[in-house]
C-alpha cells in the first residue's frame, strides 16, 4: 500500500502495475506525471474503462506473450489513437479534449476499452 504511494512520487506506474488500487481518486492531482496505465495482456485491456483528466497521458502496457496487439479508436477517435502494432512495449497519447473515447485492438476487434477524460 504504502509502496503504491512511492512509486506515483517517482512516476513509474508502469514497472508497478497497479494491479490492487482504484485510480479513481487521483484526479485531482497536480502533477502532471501520468499516472493512468491499461495493460494490454490476455487478449484484453485492463481496466476496460479508465477515467483521466483532461491533459492526463494514458499509457498502453503491452505484454502478451508475443501476441500483437494495437489500440484504436472508434468513431472520431480513430483518427488521433491509432497506436502501431505491438507485441511488447508501451504507446502513450495525451487527451487533452474532454470526452469518451472508445477504442479496439484491430487484431481482435472483440477486445475493446474507454477512456473517458473529464
Ligand atoms: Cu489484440
Amino acid at each position: 500500500m504504502k509502496t503504491a504511494a512511492r512509486v506515483l512520487v517517482a512516476g513509474i506506474v508502469v514497472a508497478a502495475g497497479v494491479s490492487g488500487c482504484s485510480s479513481s481518486s487521483t484526479s485531482s492531482t497536480s502533477a502532471p506525471a501520468s499516472g493512468a496505465v491499461v495493460e494490454v495482456a490476455h487478449m484484453a485491456f485492463t481496466p476496460n474503462t479508465i477515467t483521466v483528466a483532461a491533459g492526463e497521458t494514458v499509457t498502453w502496457k503491452f505484454d502478451d506473450r508475443g501476441t500483437p496487439h494495437d489500440v484504436v479508436g472508434v468513431g472520431d477517435a480513430k483518427s488521433v489513437l491509432h497506436s502501431a502494432p505491438m507485441k511488447e512495449g508501451t504507446f502513450s497519447f495525451t487527451f487533452t479534449q474532454p470526452g469518451t473515447y472508445q477504442y479496439l485492438c484491430t487484431f481482435h476487434p472483440d477486445m475493446r476499452g474507454t477512456v473517458v477524460v473529464r
